[in-house]
């Protein structure tokens, strides 16, 4: 039989590149290609040089850091973890699988501090409570407990035996005396028939004006803390619409987050009954056994800083014991070959970890960064220097070694102390690190200068290679990426305006430093006067057509945070314009009308939307820092004087070392 014609490769056996179409052969000896298949080569072609150009320009990572050497030490140091990845947990305390979906950096509704959804985490006033009512007067010039050598109240100078002995009723007889010499104004609190000290300057048409606004603050506080009371109590943040519980970022061990967070707020506002329910909640409820990792950070400028505020206010031994009990559970974090500390520890097994998504395993400078404030005092207040050494060795290391141009980078990595990447930020990842060397050299009654140095140090390199001014003129902080910047300000970053003019004193040019604090103020102002709601986004961008505007829905929401009203709130102590206080009560109205809901406060989904979407959690830094700010705001400045008292960065007040 013969075969058919066009089977010849199975007639002779052998390969034959005979090509058919339908089985009808298709001519061969063509010597040029057809024009289609040119364009398909140019094509592969032109992808593949597009994606070796991408891969050069836009992962400066790649560039900066793949050798060899460097992928073989990078496999060494991780460990296991490069093939036992940890379960990452979302900020509702589940493991991401649940969620069914995958958690970003910079998702929706995660705070960059609190890391894997980043997401994700700062004298006394001795005045005393008052029997019958909260007398906001005794709030003058407090000085903690059992420290003090000598007050000065009102210009007159009591010793500190005098103090000790008859602390409360003293304070507030001096106090009381001086108000009625200075004819000082008080108000009822309609709420609780409280006693709320009114201005002693200005005239009285501010005072009246302030005076509300301070009132208004401190209904908002009522607001937020009854709704958490009655619906959330013992758990770590409430949701105010659904009106229940809110794991948030310690996860789902009930670690009544909001009232430790909260507890000096409720001092500071005299609001006495609350705050007592607090101390007794956190005296038999507080004891951190629970099996959930836990950040570091988070757990210290929250838990730590809040119970040492509150130590500090109310004299509490109690609150002390509660700090050092956290601070030691925390110890396993330190148990590094550099010291410097890894993100969480399960303060149950005693194991800790860094977040993988970190560069690689790497610690976050903004982290490791913030712990100072809260151990040194720890150390001053219970006389174990353990602490201190902790802090001290993490500022030695970071002290000694190479800084890129002088920036300190986001991640370093614990193991080899070497920087993980050249990625610089005054906002997430940061930050509080910056912070943290200022407010460390004032908390030391300016003696820890290697502190201003370095906080000096640091500022200079940030000015020189990400301080940046807009087409329409706005001072910002970019983003630094391994020499390029983004132009992106994080809300976050907000803060730096604030702490720009409290280092202004003592800088090589306080003039300079107050100018570019109120600049940085303005800039954060227009982010939040340039939306719909006069909220402001998460991070805005700065481009051809765009200047303080977020750009990336990812971008577009509030979360409460208080960053932009913290700036306020130095400037207005430093400088009293009273612009400070109008910006801050612009922000007060924008969150009654946008953010308030019936059982409580809420995040936003998008600031540039009337009638935004919500999202149902109430942060516990609302009631701990952005209330707080604002009732200062419209406060005495000798209530929390800043002469007295720094804040750590969850806005907790700690006393300064005479
Ligand atoms: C707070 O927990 C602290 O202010 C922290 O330093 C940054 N993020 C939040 C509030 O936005």
């Amino acid at each position: 039989m013969s075969l058919p014609e066009n089977n010849m490769a199975v007639e002779s056996g052998l390969p034959n590149f005979q090509r058919y179409i339908n089985g009808v052969p298709v001519p061969n000896g063509r010597k040029m290609l057809r024009l289609r298949e040119k364009y398909i080569i140019m094509l592969v072609l032109l992808t593949f040089g597009t994606v070796c150009f991408g891969a050069f320009f836009f992962l400066p990572d790649l560039r900066d850091r793949v050798s060899m050497d460097g992928m073989r030490k990078h496999l060494r140091d991780a460990g296991n973890v490069i093939f036992f990845p940890h379960a990452r947990i979302g900020p509702d305390g589940l493991p991401i699988s649940d969620k069914a979906k995958i958690l970003r950096h910079d998702e929706y509704n995660i705070d960059p501090h609190r890391i894997d959804d980043k997401v994700r985490l700062r004298g006394k006033i001795e005045a005393a409570w008052e029997q019958d009512k909260m007398d906001k007067a005794s709030l003058v010039d407090p000085l903690p407990k059992g420290k003090v050598e000598k007050m000065e109240i009102n210009n007159q100078v009591v010793p500190g035996d005098k103090l000790l002995d008859k602390k409360n009723d003293k304070l507030k007889e001096l106090s009381n005396d001086k108000q009625k010499d200075d004819k000082t104004k008080k108000i009822n609190n309609d709420d609780t028939g409280d006693v709320v000290k009114m201005e002693q300057q200005g005239d009285k048409s501010t005072a009246d004006e302030t005076g509300k606004r301070r009132e208004t603050v401190l209904k908002m506080m009522r607001h937020s803390w009854d709704n958490y009371e009655t619906y959330a109590w013992g758990a770590n943040e409430l949701r105010p619409i659904s009106r229940h519980g809110h794991a948030s970022i310690f996860g789902n061990i009930p670690l009544g987050a909001t009232i430790v967070d909260a507890i000096d707020t409720l001092y500071i506002m005299g609001m006495k009954k609350e705050f007592e329910k607090a101390k007794d909640w956190i005296d038999k409820n507080l004891k951190f056994e629970g099996s959930s990792d836990l950040s570091v950070f988070e757990t210290n400028i929250r838990f730590i800083g809040g119970l040492l505020s509150a130590y500090a206010l109310s004299g509490e031994e109690m609150f002390k014991n509660k700090a050092k009990m956290i601070a030691d559970k925390l110890m396993p974090a330190f148990n590094t070959p550099t010291g410097i500390p890894q993100s969480m520890v399960n303060v149950k097994t005693g194991s800790s970890r860094n977040w993988g998504w970190a560069s690689g395993g790497c610690s976050i400078l903004s982290e490791f960064g913030s712990l100072h404030l809260e151990y040194s005092y720890l150390s001053q207040i219970t006389g174990d220097k353990i602490y201190m050494d902790k802090v001290m060795k993490i500022r030695n290391f970071i002290q000694n070694i190479e800084k890129p141009q002088g920036l300190y980078p986001n991640y370093l990595n614990p193991r080899t102390g070497k920087w993980c990447q050249t990625h610089v930020s005054m906002g997430a990842l940061g930050d509080s690190f910056y912070e943290y060397l200022l407010k460390t050299w004032l908390l030391t009654g300016k003696t820890d200068k290697d502190a201003r140095t370095m906080y000096d140090g640091a500022i200079q390199a940030m000015e020189d290679k990400m301080l940046q001014t807009s087409k329409d003129g706005l001072k910002y902080f970019a983003e630094y990426k391994s020499g390029r910047l983004e132009h992106k300000m994080d809300h976050l970053a907000c803060f730096s305006g604030g702490m720009m003019a409290l280092g202004a004193n003592g800088s090589s040019n306080p003039t300079k430093y107050l100018h570019l604090g109120a600049e940085i103020a303005r800039t954060c102002h227009e982010s939040y006067d340039r939306s719909a709601t006069k909220l402001g986004p998460e991070a805005f961008r700065f481009d051809d057509s765009t200047q303080a505007k977020a750009t990336r829905q990812n971008e577009k929401y509030y979360i409460l945070r208080p960053e932009v009203i913290e700036t306020y709130f130095y400037m207005w102590r430093l400088t009293k314009e009273q612009k400070y206080r109008d910006w801050a009560w612009e922000a007060v109205q924008a969150l009654e009308k946008w953010c308030r809901v019936e059982s409580g406060y809420t995040g936003i989904r998008d600031v540039y939307q009337l009638n935004p979407n919500k999202d149902d959690v109430q942060q516990s830094f609302f009631l701990a820092e952005t209330l707080k700010y604002l009732y200062l705001i419209f406060s005495e400045d000798s209530v929390i004087p800043l002469h007295k008292w720094v804040f750590n960065t969850e806005a907790h007040p700690l006393p300064i070392k005479s």
